[in-house]
């Protein structure tokens, strides 16, 4: 149509295109082709403003659509074995949960979770995380432990455009990694109170031990310290027998050296050693020496064995933090710090099992002190 239009008014015809000066019928005539012609423009103009604006709507239409079919693969790298390690189990669980609230919310399939084991030997953990993102099948890489910061801010600056989170870590400034981090003093501080109070009412030396997988940053400035923090504020004499088990499988060497500090008059241990922590209960249960547990609720791993449970929720940060990456909000560039009064960290008191284990009056001390930080008045940052 709009063709037809122009080729009428650009007729070169003369004939037609000196009509001003012929008879008035011409005139006439001529002033009704005009206005057919002006009628002919506005129709097409509107017919094709509309069929823009149609054009327009399916375009968008179909762009939703595709954004709604589009995945979110999500993959979940594990620096280690998930088995024995509860806090990587938790990790994956709240991923996994996270992509499936949004999957039924949505109505679609959109979020796929792969969970990838990086195994123990750590030197692989880079290459292994590198391939992992080179492959460009990921939108997000979920990861957690205090050693990921390093090894992602190499890996992001070679893959600008991946995106990742990483839990039980901080790593703020980059644009495209979240990070989260817990309140471990916090954590360690209730797990030596607890500690002390046990040790004391049974009457040894003031000395509480801690069998620890290995060394790390987080591991001598935070957890060590504020597990000494929490039993001197039982009594400031105390101190702690830190030993290192070497990796996070060994469990007959974990009990070794449990058994070297039950012979040095230590009554209660913490163990932070993943699969090794099995040797540490074991020996405690054999030797009647108490166990305090780190990270999930562990009384029912021995009970009357494990007199405290120091816990951190991480199955529901890596459910709140997915969903929150699902839809679109999770802030990229900054680590975020939770603690107990975020319902991030705790100590379980409601459980049978410790409620059997530990007298009523460690109980109570230990509730007091708990009491304390939730109301403000004992500050861990
Ligand atoms: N915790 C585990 O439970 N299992 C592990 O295999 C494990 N591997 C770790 C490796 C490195 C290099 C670091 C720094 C930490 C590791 N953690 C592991 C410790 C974990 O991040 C956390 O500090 C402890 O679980 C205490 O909350």
């Amino acid at each position: 149509m709009q063709l037809k239009l122009y080729s009428s008014l650009n007729n070169n015809n003369p004939e037609t295109s000196h009509f001003y000066y012929r008879g008035a019928n011409m005139k006439r005539s001529l002033l009704t082709t005009l206005f057919q012609g002006v009628l002919l423009l506005l129709t097409a103009f509107f017919s094709s403003c509309n069929y823009y604006n149609y054009l327009k709507s399916i375009k968008a239409m179909s762009e939703q659509a595709e954004s709604r079919e589009q995945t979110l693969t999500i993959g979940v790298f594990i620096p280690g074995i998930m088995s024995g390690s509860p806090i990587y189990e938790m990790l994956a669980r709240g991923v996994q949960a996270a992509a499936e609230k949004h999957n039924s919310d949505t109505g679609t399939e959109q979020a796929v979770v792969t969970v990838i084991e990086g195994g123990y030997n750590q030197a692989e953990w880079e290459n292994k995380l590198t391939a992992m993102t080179a492959s460009g099948s990921y939108s997000l890489i979920v990861s957690s432990n205090p050693s990921l910061p390093d090894i992602v801010s190499g890996i992001s600056a070679k893959f600008p455009n991946q995106y990742f989170m990483l839990l039980d870590g901080e790593m703020s400034g980059n644009s495209h990694v979240y990070a989260f981090r817990y309140n471990q003093r916090e954590q360690a501080y209730m797990a030596g109170y607890i500690a002390a109070l046990e040790t004391a009412a049974h009457g040894g030396p003031k000395r509480i031990g801690l069998v620890a997988a290995q060394e790390y940053p987080v591991m001598n400035n935070i957890i060590l310290p504020g597990y000494l923090e929490g039993a001197q504020a039982v009594d400031p004499l105390y101190t702690v027998d830190f030993r290192i088990v070497g990796n996070w499988y060994d469990a007959a060497k974990a009990a070794e050296l449990a058994s070297g500090m039950i012979r040095n008059g230590i009554r209660v241990l913490l163990c932070i050693a993943g699969g090794a922590n099995e040797g540490v209960v074991n020996t405690a249960s054999q030797q009647n020496a108490k166990v305090v547990w780190f990270d999930t609720n562990g009384y029912n791993i021995r009970p009357g064995t494990v007199i405290g449970s120091a816990v951190l929720y991480q199955d529901l940060a890596a459910y709140y933090q997915t969903l929150r990456y699902l839809a679109g909000t999770l802030p990229f560039g900054k680590t975020e710090i939770m603690g107990v009064n975020d319902g991030y960290v705790d100590f379980v008191e409601n459980d049978p099992y410790y409620i059997d284990a530990v007298p009523e009056e460690i109980r109570k001390k230990q509730a007091e002190m708990i009491a304390k930080i939730r109301r403000g008045e004992l500050l861990l940052p």
